[in-house]
C-alpha cells in the first residue's frame, strides 16, 4: 500500500478522531474530587500489534522452492518461491509489516498443483484484546482476489468463530447465499451477515486488489455518508442490541477457499498460477474500554486499557480493587455530547450496605467514603459495628440490626467494646458476657466508684461505699457500722417525716 494510501484512510478517520470523548476526567477536581467523563483510546492499525498464524502448516510457498506463473503472463513462469532466500521469500509476517520505498512485500502460498483438491489456507490474526473496528478492514492481494473466501471473527480470544462477511465470485453456488451489498442494509438489519460478490470477481489482478469488510458504509447508514452526524452514531451504539457487539472482536481469521481463477475455468495444464498472495492487511480499530479509558498500551507483549473511573482489568471491565462493593457499569455515549462515566463508586448512589445513602472522596488518598452510617455502623462501606456493638454473624451485613449493643457492664468491663462473638472483656473477679456477676468468691460492690467485686467479701448494702475494706460511708439518710468478717450495714433507714394526712391518699397507701 502506497504512502498516499494511508494518509487517505487517515484522513478519512478524522470524524473519529475530533476530541469527543478523548479524556476522562477533569483536570481540576472540585472539592468533591474529579468530575469524570465517558472516554476511548484513539483508533489505531492494529496490523502494527497483530499476531499472524498460517493454516495448514507447509501452505507457505518456497519450501521446497517453486517456480510459479501469474494470471496476466500464464506462459511466462520464471519466478520463483524460495524460503532460504531472502529475496525470494515470502513469509506470513509480510502481510503486516510497514513497506518502505514503494517496495510491496507479501506472503504467498504454494500453487495449487494438487488440484482437483481444494487449495485452502486459514490466516487467523490474534490480538488478545476486545477491538472495536472504527473503518474499513481491507486486505490487499497481489496477483488476484479469491474467487471463494469467508471473514470470520472472534469475541472471545478464538475459543468460538462467528462468520464476519462471506465473498464470492458467485454467492448462491459458492455459499447458498443471494449476493448483497452493504448498500442493501437498512438500519434494522445492519448487523447481518451478508454475502457478496463485489470483492471476487475477476478484473485483473493489477486493476483491483482490494478485498474489504465494509465499516464506513455501515456506519453511514445511521451517520450520513460522510460520517458527519457521528452523535446518531453514538445514540445507536448505545440504544440497538448488539449494534457495538457487531464491531466488536478479538481475533480475525480469513478463510481462502479457492484462489482468482482469471476469469475463466481452472485450466489443469497450468496449474502454476493459481495461489494466493497477500501484501497487507489493515485494521483500523480501538482498543475495547467501556468508555473508561482514553489510552491503551502493550504491556508485556499484550494490548492493556490504562483505566480511569476507578475501574481495573484489560477492557476496564470491573472495578478496581478498593471500589470492589459498587457494581460495575460500561461507561455509555449518552446523554450527547458527553455521556456518562458510570465510574465505580462515585456519585449519589455509592455502596454503603444500605446503612447510608451518602459518600464522600478523600481526595488524597484517593478513597470514596461512606458518610453518616446509620443502624450502629462505621466504616468505608458501614461495613464494620460502632464501638460498642458487635456484628450478628447471622444477619446479612445490609439488614438494619446487624449491629447488637455489647451492653458491657460500665464496672465490670475493661471497655465498652466486645468481641465478635459479643462477649465483654471483664475486670479481675467479674464475669459473665456483660462482666456484670461475681466469679464465686466475689461479691459486687456498687457505689460510685468504679470498684467491682470485692475479694474480702465486704459489701455495703443499701447503696454504700466500702472504703479500704473497713467502713462504709452510707448514702443519705442510711447509717451504718463496721462489723468485721461479715456484710456491712447501711441499714437503718430513718423514719421518714410525717405526712400531712389525706384521706384518699392514706387510703390508698395502705393498699
Ligand atoms: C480453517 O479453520 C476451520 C475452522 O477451525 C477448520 O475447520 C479448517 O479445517 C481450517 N482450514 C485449514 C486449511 O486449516
Ligand atoms: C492475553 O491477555 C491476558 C490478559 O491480559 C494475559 O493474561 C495473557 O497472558 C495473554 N496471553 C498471551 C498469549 O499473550
Ligand atoms: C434489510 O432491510 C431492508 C429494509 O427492511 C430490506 O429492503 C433489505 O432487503 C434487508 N436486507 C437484508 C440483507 O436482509
Ligand atoms: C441474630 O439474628 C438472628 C436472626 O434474626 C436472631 O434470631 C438472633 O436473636 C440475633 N442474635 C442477637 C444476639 O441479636
Ligand atoms: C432523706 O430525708 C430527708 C428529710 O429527712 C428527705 O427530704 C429526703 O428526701 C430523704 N432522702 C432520701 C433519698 O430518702
Ligand atoms: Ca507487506
Amino acid at each position: 500500500m502506497s504512502i498516499s494510501h494511508v494518509l487517505a484512510l487517515l484522513a478519512l478517520l478524522l470524524p473519529w478522531g475530533r476530541c469527543q470523548f478523548d479524556v476522562c476526567r477533569s483536570l481540576h477536581g472540585s472539592k468533591a474530587g474529579p468530575e469524570f467523563y465517558a472516554c476511548q483510546p484513539p483508533p489505531t492499525n492494529m496490523k502494527e500489534v497483530m499476531q499472524i498464524r498460517v493454516d495448514p502448516p507447509g501452505i507457505t510457498c518456497g519450501n521446497p522452492p517453486e517456480r510459479f506463473c501469474t494470471l496476466e503472463n500464464p506462459y511466462l513462469c520464471s519466478d520463483e518461491c524460495d524460503a532460504s532466500s531472502p529475496d525470494l521469500s515470502h513469509p506470513p509476517q509480510l502481510m503486516g509489516d510497514r513497506e518502505r520505498g514503494g517496495l510491496i512485500t507479501y506472503w504467498q502460498t504454494i500453487t495449487w498443483s494438487r488440484f482437483p483438491e481444494p487449495l485452502l489456507a486459514n490466516i487467523t490474526l490474534t490480538w488478545n484484546k476486545s477491538l472495536e473496528v472504527v473503518d474499513d478492514i481491507v486486505v490487499t492481494f497481489e496477483y488476484g482476489r479469491p474467487t471463494s473466501m469467508v471473514l470470520e471473527k472472534s469475541i472471545d480470544k478464538g475459543v468460538t468463530w462467528q462468520p464476519y462477511q462471506y465473498y464470492a465470485d458467485d454467492c448462491l453456488e459458492a455459499f447458498g447465499m443471494s449476493p448483497k451489498r452493504v448498500t442493501d442494509l437498512a438500519p434494522s438489519n445492519i448487523t447481518r451477515v451478508i454475502c457478496t460478490e463485489q470483492y471476487s470477481r475477476w478484473v485483473g489482478a493489477k486493476e483491483e486488489k482490494s478485498v474489504v469488510f465494509e465499516v464506513r458504509a455501515r456506519f453511514g447508514v445511521f451517520a450520513g455518508p460522510k460520517l458527519i452526524n457521528m452523535d446518531a452514531l453514538y445514540t445507536r451504539m448505545e440504544t440497538t442490541k448488539g449494534l457495538r457487539d457487531f464491531f466488536t472482536f478479538t481475533n480475525l481469521r480469513l478463510r481462502l477457499l479457492r484462489p482468482a481463477l482469471g476469469g475463466t475455468y481452472v485450466q489443469r495444464d497450468n496449474l502454476l498460477k493459481y495461489f494466493y498472495a497477500i501484501s497487507n492487511i489493515d485494521v483500523f480499530a480501538r482498543c475495547k474500554c467501556n468508555l473508561h479509558a482514553s489510552q491503551c498500551a502493550l504491556r508485556d507483549a499484550t494490548l492493556q486499557c490504562e483505566c480511569d473511573h476507578n475501574t481495573a482489568g484489560q477492557d476496564c471491565q470491573s472495578c478496581s480493587r478498593e471500589f470492589t462493593s459498587r457494581t460495575w457499569r460500561p461507561g455509555s455515549y449518552l446523554p450527547l455530547p458527553k455521556g456518562t462515566a458510570n465510574a465505580c463508586c462515585w456519585g449519589t448512589d455509592c455502596e454503603c450496605n444500605g446503612h447510608s445513602n451518602r459518600c464522600s472522596y478523600i481526595d488524597f488518598i484517593n478513597v470514596v467514603t461512606c458518610v453518616s452510617c446509620k443502624h450502629n455502623t462505621r466504616g468505608q462501606n458501614c461495613q464494620y459495628c460502632r464501638l460498642g456493638y458487635y456484628q450478628n454473624a447471622s444477619l446479612p451485613l445490609t439488614d438494619e440490626n446487624v449491629c447488637v449493643e455489647c451492653e458491657c457492664h460500665a464496672d465490670g468491663s475493661v471497655s465498652p467494646r466486645c468481641s465478635d462473638s459479643g462477649l465483654c472483656q471483664c475486670k479481675d473477679g467479674a464475669t459473665g458476657r456483660r462482666c456484670d456477676s461475681c466469679l464465686p468468691g466475689y461479691t459486687w460492690r456498687g457505689g460510685g466508684v468504679a470498684n467491682v467485686c470485692d475479694g474480702e467479701r465486704l459489701v455495703c448494702r443499701n447503696g454504700g461505699t466500702c472504703v479500704d475494706f473497713l467502713r462504709c460511708v452510707c448514702p443519705e439518710n442510711f447509717t451504718g457500722k463496721h462489723s468485721s468478717g461479715g456484710e456491712q450495714n447501711c441499714l437503718n433507714p430513718p423514719l421518714p417525716p410525717p405526712r400531712p394526712l389525706h384521706p384518699v391518699l392514706s387510703t390508698l397507701s395502705s393498699e
